[in-house]
């Protein structure tokens, strides 16, 4: 921080925490107040990109709708309460169902911003540990599983992601992502838009593959209009046709791959031709597309949310990978790389010639008692929450804990989810609002606004396409009066002792202190030591300045990262499978058992009709963010965006008016949407933006009440989940669609 005692102005650099692409931001105080937001030029990765979102922190930091007391529920409202009233609320409430001897009818859902908060990245998975349950929810099965799931299954390593070398690809295929509105995903990459051109202007091709003519699409060298829910199919066929043509390229990694054969022998019936009509792709298109791809310098296929949330999401990953492997473009400059993040282990030594094995990855090791679904990273499908909650017996879910989440606008079957929760004994909310999901807790714990937390992207600069760290420190010390008085890390660690059994008053630095212990243990040091030396430190940076002292980067800590508020590049993506790479055998297995048993299911899929019905997708928009950042009158205001896009071919077909409503329906529930007439989507194809629907009895979000939408996700289906992740559907839902009569025509 700079300050000016002439003016009383001061500036500030920080991480936005909103999105992936972690932009720099520069922060202008006057007096302690907020003056300007832009995005910080000097800022080593986003050199000053920032969209509208990250200037909008001053207006979160102020909304009046944020809350800022602890809440708790008595007689149906909500109350404002202090901090040990709340706690000594939550031990009471959580006791008492525990009190039956039952750990697992307490469940836990971990919502998106948990990825992006020290909070989440550091304490959510003692929380979970603490629980001692197995009904542990997350945002992850309606979003990235199946990345997990695959990267489990090839290289024993769910946690490690391939992630497209997006400044050195010579091609980028890209498939349902659209990062001109979400800023990337999976690819930590500011100013993703300008990395895009780069390649087109150093000569590469960006190919977009989405049902939808987006703005990515508009910036692309080539459009490909799939029909929703067959990226599989395609990339089966890519994959074949390389094979075909003699285009594999096996040099680097033939050596340490096992299950070439096996993998083409399986997906040989998928071919340009076969495909073509499943996913409206002309065959010649997929084998130039096939054969620039392989024929490139480096090239890399790279799928997001539309290729994810599909019945077929774990196999699509799979296949994007097996796309890069067989043309030789993983873990090479230019492809699918693994980051080596600042906070992350330093690679273990192999004795040469030493394969490095580990114990491989496996699923279902438990599994769901509604259902039963396996358990995947050691979590349910989201979309299986509400049955859990609403079937009686034994093990029946009577709790819940949601850190930053809205399951009950962002994921499927969400009326259900609506009223399972308002059917709970008791139910506490790490929130920043009164929402849709909030309602419903006996207890809000409010988290400080982002600008008042210490922030050190832990899950991002592992998905980074360069190596970077930045540390922001709070702007705002914790007790500032305007602010609830704790840091979320506090409530989470407090939450953890509760779910430890050692009561509402005891110490959050008992929690700090333990992690502090165990990771310098970990690392071979004492742990006295290692605490005695960074007792000078707030418990949060000692615990960064632990793991990046002890990570791959010699020299760095929390001083170096204080001392850079445009953060410290760490350099380009270095090629590193041997250190990523757990599998039993050592090598990466391309053809595992768990998958090839879910290729047949892709078959069927070859085998049946095209489906010719009309087929509902989602979209972003750069303004909003999933469910929430709707109460910021900055980036709602203007003609409505929930709309229902549907193509001018099929607006004629069924009676359809640009601004009339229609009902939209599923097998599993309609809404009324209104109608937008664009050739942006594909003929066949519909969409509606997920997020919306803010007119629920109870929220406090008055600014969002009144741009309410509709909620998509009373569409998507709780019982549709990809088998090899439990990820949810949430594209490619077959609807239909009735023109409703205009009152007085
Ligand atoms: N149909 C359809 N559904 C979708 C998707 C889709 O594409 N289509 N996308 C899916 C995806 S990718 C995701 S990630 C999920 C997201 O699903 P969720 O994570 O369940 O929902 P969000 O809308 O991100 O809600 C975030 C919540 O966190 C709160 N919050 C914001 N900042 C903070 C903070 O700093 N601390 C705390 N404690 N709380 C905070 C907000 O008030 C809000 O309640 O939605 C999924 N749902
Ligand atoms: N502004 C904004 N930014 C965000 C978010 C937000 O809500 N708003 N959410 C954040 C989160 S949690 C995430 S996970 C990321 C997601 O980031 P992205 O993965 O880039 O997500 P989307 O922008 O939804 O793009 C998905 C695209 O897939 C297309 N699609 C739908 N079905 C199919 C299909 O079957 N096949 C193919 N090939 N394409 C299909 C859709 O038309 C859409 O254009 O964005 C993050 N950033
Ligand atoms: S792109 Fe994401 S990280 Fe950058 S300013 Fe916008 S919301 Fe923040
Ligand atoms: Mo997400």
């Amino acid at each position: 921080m700079s300050t000016d005692t002439n003016t009383d102005t001061a500036t500030h650099f920080r991480t936005c925490p909103l999105c992936e692409a972690t932009c720099g931001l520069e922060i202008t105080t006057k007096d302690g107040a907020i003056t300007r937001i832009r995005g910080d030029r000097d800022d080593v990765f986003s050199k000053g990109f920032i969209c509208p979102k990250g200037s909008t922190l001053k207006q979160l930091h102020a909304d009046p709708d944020r809350v800022r007391t602890p809440l708790i529920k008595r007689d149906g409202k909500f109350v404002e309460a202090t901090w040990p009233e709340a706690f000594a609320a939550v031990a009471e409430g959580l006791g008492h169902v525990w009190a039956d001897g039952d750990r697992n009818a307490v469940a836990i859902y971990l919502g998106n911003p948990s990825a992006h908060t020290l909070a989440g990245t550091l304490f959510g998975s003692q929380l979970v540990k603490a629980l001692q349950t197995k009904n542990v929810y997350s945002a992850s099965t309606v979003d990235q599983m199946p990345k997990h799931a695959s990267s489990g299954f090839l290289f024993g390593n769910p946690g490690a992601l391939p992630i497209p070398d997006l400044d050195r690809t010579d091609y980028l295929l890209m498939l349902g992502a659209n990062p001109f509105e979400s800023n990337g995903s999976l690819c930590t990459a500011p100013d993703f838009p300008g990395r895009m051109a780069a390649i087109r202007q150093r000569g590469g091709k960006v190919v977009v593959v989405d049902p939808r003519r987006t703005k990515s699409v508009a910036a692309a060298d080539e459009h490909v209009a799939i029909r929703p829910g067959t990226d599989a199919l395609w990339l089966a066929a890519l994959i074949t046709e390389i094979h075909d043509a003699g285009l594999v390229d096996l040099a680097a990694l033939g050596p340490i791959t096992n299950g070439f054969n096996r993998t083409f022998d399986l997906l040989a019936p998928f071919t340009p031709e076969s495909v073509a009509a499943h996913t409206r792709i002309s065959a010649d298109t997929t084998r130039r597309i096939a054969r620039e791809f392989a024929s490139s310098r480096t090239a890399v296929a790279y799928g997001r949310i539309g290729t994810h949330t599909t019945e077929y999401g774990t196999l699509a990953s799979w296949l994007a990978d097996v796309l890069n492997i067989v043309t030789g473009n993983l873990d090479r400059p230019g492809g699918a790389m693994f980051p080596t993040p600042a906070h992350g282990r330093p690679a273990k030594r192999q004795a040469p010639g030493v394969r490095p094995t580990g114990r491989g990855f496996s699923t279902g090791r438990w599994t769901s008692r509604v259902g039963d679904r396996p358990e995947v990273r050691g979590e349910f499908p989201a979309a299986v929450l509400a049955d859990e909650i609403t079937t009686t017996g034994p093990g029946q879910v009577r709790a819940l804990i949601t850190n930053s989440g809205n399951p009950v606008r962002s994921c499927p079957d969400s009326e259900q989810m609506d009223a399972a929760f308002a059917s709970l004994e008791f139910m506490v909310s790490v929130d920043i609002y009164v929402n849709e999901t909030t309602r419903h807790a006996d207890v809000i714990l409010p988290s400080p606004s982002p600008l008042a937390k210490p922030h050190f992207d832990l899950a991002f600069y592992g998905l980074s396409v360069r190596n970077v760290a930045n540390y922001s420190a709070p702007m705002h010390p914790a007790d500032d009066p305007s602010e609830p008085g704790l840091d979320e890390h506090e409530i989470v660690a407090k939450l953890i002792l509760i779910a430890m059994g050692m009561g509402a008053d005891a110490d959050a630095s008992l929690v700090t202190d333990t992690m502090i212990a165990s990771l310098a243990t970990q690392a071979g040091l004492d742990p006295d030591e290692a605490a005695a030396s960074r007792s000078h430190l707030p418990p949060v940076e000692a615990i960064i300045d632990l793991l990046v002292q002890t990570g791959p980067y010699e020299g760095l800590g929390i001083e170096q990262l204080r001392q850079s508020p445009h953060g410290i590049d760490l350099g380009p993506l270095k090629p590193r499978i041997d250190e990523i790479l757990r599998t039993t055998s050592g090598n990466i297995e391309l053809c595992p058992d768990a998958i090839a048993a879910d290729v047949p299911r892709l078959v069927a899929l070859l085998d049946g009709a095209p489906d010719d019905g009309l087929l509902l997708v989602g979209r972003r928009h750069l303004r909003s963010n999933n469910s929430w950042m709707h109460n910021l009158e900055v980036l709602v205001k203007g003609r409505s965006r929930c709309t229902l896009q549907v193509h001018p071919t099929d607006a004629h077909a069924l009676g359809l008016h640009e601004g009339v409503d229609a009902r939209l329906a599923s097998d599993v529930g309609e809404v009324v949407a209104t109608v937008e007439i664009t050739d942006e989507v594909a003929p066949g194809t519909v969409s509606l933006p997920h997020g919306w629907g803010h007119d629920a009895p109870g929220t406090r979000n008055a600014i969002a009440a009144t741009t309410a939408g509709v909620n998509s996700n009373i569409l998507t289906s709780g019982a549709i989940t990809d088998p090899l992740s439990g990820n949810a559907r949430l594209n490619a839902i077959p609807v239909t669609i009735t023109a409703l009569d205009v009152v007085g025509v």
